[in-house]
């Protein structure tokens, strides 16, 4: 339901009603909070008050939702008066009843708005929630002291520190709407209920006075329980201790200390550098999705989808098209591999029963929308097909002439390929317009990242069709250039390579890992080349070693490894040992053997590192070739570049991403460090020119971000 916005452009207007003032805050394209919005709501509150007509203020928010919070863009720019937690205390101190009718999104200091109001009122569709920290903050105009003493100390600390949102029928179980409207009409209902209000001469109401946190006992109980799993959890991250100690002052302090106690917090948080992090994350998840393509260029229509191959990839895909409701017709080469993809597609859903993370109806649900077949005319009515079949040129050739042959006009054929070149793929075929790249990140239903790979002669609309699939998916596009591994998996190889040189030079493989999750992720290299299997490296490595400058540095202590059928979990041993199939490894005596071997035959006297000089090394690989990425054009900005970090390798979400995290370290120190390095190995760490150009120019990668 979507209310029209009135002509007048204020952020906020007010007009009476029969005596109702209806305050409509009119702020597109979700009413995010600014210093408009702050001043309108003030100066609503003051008019209601002065007039005698008004009996009850209703606040509505126009277009598609209530509030979406406080507007982020403002974080980081001097303070403008008056302040979100000032105008919450000026709603609640409004000597009329307020009542706030809630549709789309009350989140953050939306939501801090309507619990600063008196009563609340949401329609379905209607989304709740204090989503701060995700951003890297806590609720900072009440949100912390109101909701505690409305819906008591677990529920708003399962909000808080969830970031969930909750629809309008669990608002109501919580306490934290007084009803759900009978309609969607949000305006309607609003204002039924204020004359209902009225005519029973209800008073205001206010949250400050309730007595959710009555209970004392729960409360300490809930507040124990949740620190003590936030302290397990949180990783580093500021804000949630913060929160469960802003409610634990909301059950010991008056509500005006509790307040200052919640703000001191609130800009603690606000200013810091994780709070940057994560707001930089939070624009570039929405930017990536922005191409020139999809600018232009209508999104063909997509229903039918056919997934050539059923291995681990090919499944994976097919769930993540079948989760969004897609029909797909899965194709392999005889019936038994058809009966191994229907296996693994079969497996992935089996797993997530066992996680309870589905019901096994809507496994079958989404089953019988999968249909197989060993012949390609099964894709004759196929919108779009991706084909995930073994990394061979020539393998990849022959699927895409079939598909030449049987798929309608306008079909959009998409290669999920990690490396090979998309332009020789469509070039070999009679409708090159029509192919992309669409790299899926294994486990494909899980991972959040998708390439959108855009080759030379490919349409405007086939990309635009790539993106608004991804949209479908739930996925995070990211648009790419044509190279060898794109945006993430180039970036993957060359730090990958420093954390080599760095194991020869005499760091371990596990003070590696463990320096690399210090930093924020959630596995070093050694254990995700373990989970996904040395010997997809090994393939790709020995892939290159034709092309490989002779000059440049190898190490080979990988390959010693894969020689040796060490592959890492699926064989038992790898970098770590795996004892009878756990998953998480414990050092191998023999692998640092290995390594002492490598470093005698390459003739390295190894030497000590530091945590930190291992993260700066493996950080200005990252960034470098990142660079270097944006440079070619290959990644259409440094955003671009974090976003397929954060959501498909693993990167900390709170440190923005490589090129956030270069700025916020500084460029210049960045190319300090390389050109410090490049001492040492000249050919590896070559400074990239834009890092160079940047530097001299006083600029940074944020620069390249806001000029796009
Ligand atoms: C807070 O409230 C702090 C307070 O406790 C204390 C203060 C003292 N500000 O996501 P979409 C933009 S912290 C500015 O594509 P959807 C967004 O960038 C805040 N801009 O739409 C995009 O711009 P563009 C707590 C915002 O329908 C456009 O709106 N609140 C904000 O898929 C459309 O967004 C949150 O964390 C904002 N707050 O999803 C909620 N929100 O068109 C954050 C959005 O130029 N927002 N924009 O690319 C969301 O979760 C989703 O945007 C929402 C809509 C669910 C609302």
């Amino acid at each position: 339901m979507t209310l029209p916005s009135a002509p007048d452009t204020a952020a906020v207007h007010h007009e009476l009603r029969g005596g109702v003032l209806v305050v409509t805050i009119d702020h597109a394209p979700v009413n995010a909070i600014n210093a408009a919005v702050r001043r309108g709501l003030i100066d609503a509150i003051d008019a209601a008050d002065a007039n005698p007509s008004a009996r009850a203020v209703l606040i509505v928010g126009a277009g598609r939702g209530f509030i979406a919070g406080a507007d982020i863009r403002e974080f980081g720019k001097p303070a403008i008066p008056p302040s979100l937690p000032d105008v919450c205390n000026r709603i609640e101190a409004c000597g009329k009843p307020v009542i706030a009718a809630i549709h789309g999104a009350a989140l953050g200091g939306g939501l801090e708005v309507a619990l600063a109001s008196h009563y609340r009122i949401a329609v379905e569709g209607a989304k709740l929630g204090l989503p701060e920290v995700q951003l890297g903050l806590l609720p900072g105009a009440g949100g912390t002291q109101r909701s505690a003493r409305l819906i008591g100390a677990q529920a708003a600390l399962s909000l808080m520190l969830s970031g969930r949102h909750v629809g309008a029928r669990e608002a109501l179980r919580l306490g934290l709407v007084d009803r759900v409207g009978q309609s969607d009409d949000v305006f309607n209902e609003g204002l039924a209920y204020a004359h209902e209000l009225i005519a029973t001469q209800a008073a205001p109401r206010r949250t400050k006075n309730a007595r959710g946190l009555a209970d004392e006992a729960a409360s300490v109980a809930a507040i124990a329980a949740a620190r003590a799993e936030t302290q397990k959890k949180s990783r580093g991250l500021l804000s949630p201790l913060k929160i469960v100690d802003c409610v634990e002052a909301a059950l010991n302090l008056p509500f005006d200390e509790g307040l200052r106690f919640e703000r001191e917090r609130f800009l603690e948080c606000r200013e810091s550098p994780q709070r940057a992090g994560l707001v930089h994350a939070f624009f570039a998840e929405r930017e990536t999705q922005k191409s020139p393509e999809t600018r232009d260029a209508k999104a063909r229509e997509i229903r039918a989808v056919g997934v050539v191959g059923g291995g681990t990839m090919g499944a994976g895909i097919a769930v993540a098209l079948l989760d969004a409701g897609l029909a797909v017709t899965m194709i392999e080469r005889d019936d038994a591999s058809l009966e191994r993809g229907r296996a693994h597609v079969e497996k992935v859903y089996d797993a997530l029963i066992a996680k309870e993370r589905i019901t096994p109806e809507t496994k079958t649900r989404a089953l019988q929308r999968l249909n197989g077949a060993t012949h390609y005319d099964a894709l004759a009515d196929a919108d779009l097909v991706i084909e995930a079949v073994f990394e061979d040129m020539a393998v990849k050739q022959a699927v895409f002439a079939e598909l030449d042959r049987v798929c309608k006009p306008g079909a959009v054929l998409a290669t999920n390929t990690s490396y090979l070149d998309i332009d020789e793929i469509a070039a070999s075929i009679s409708r090159p317009q029509d192919v992309l790249g669409l790299h899926f990140f294994s486990p494909a239903n899980i991972m959040k990242l998708l390439e959108v790979v855009v080759p030379k002669r490919v349409a405007a609309d086939v990309v635009a069709t790539g993106f608004e699939l991804a949209k479908k998916l739930r996925k995070v596009a990211v648009r790419a250039g044509v190279c060898d591994g794109f945006i993430g998996n180039r970036m993957l190889a060359v730090y990958r390579a420093a954390a080599d040189h760095l194991m020869e030079d005499g760091a371990s493989p596990y003070q590696i890992d463990a320096a690399v999750r210090d930093f924020g992720f959630p596995m070093g290299p050694y254990q995700v080349i373990d989970l996904a299997g040395g010997d997809i490296g090994w393939a790709a490595r020995k892939r290159r070693a034709a092309t490989r400058d002779p000059n440049a540095r190898y190490v080979r202590i990988g390959d010693e490894l894969c020689e040796r059928g060490w592959f890492g979990q699926k064989s038992g041993r790898g970098y770590y040992r795996y004892e009878s199939g756990a998953r998480s490894g414990k050092p191998d005596a023999e692998v640092e053997a290995i390594i002492d071997a490598e470093r005698a035959c390459a003739g390295v006297t190894p030497r000590t590192f530091r945590d930190d000089e291992i993260v700066r090394r493996y950080m200005a690989a990252m960034i470098n070739e990142g660079a270097n990425i944006v440079h070619e054009g290959i990644a259409q900005r440094p955003l671009d570049v974090d976003a397929t970090l954060v959501h498909g390798f693993g990167f900390p979400r709170h440190r923005g991403g490589p090129m956030h995290y270069a700025d916020s370290i500084g460029l210049a120190n960045v190319l300090d460090d390389i050109r410090a390095f490049a001492k040492e190995d000249p050919l590896f760490w070559r400074a990239s020119p834009l890092i160079v150009d940047l530097v001299a120019r006083g600029e940074n990668f944020a620069s390249l971000n806001r000029s796009s």
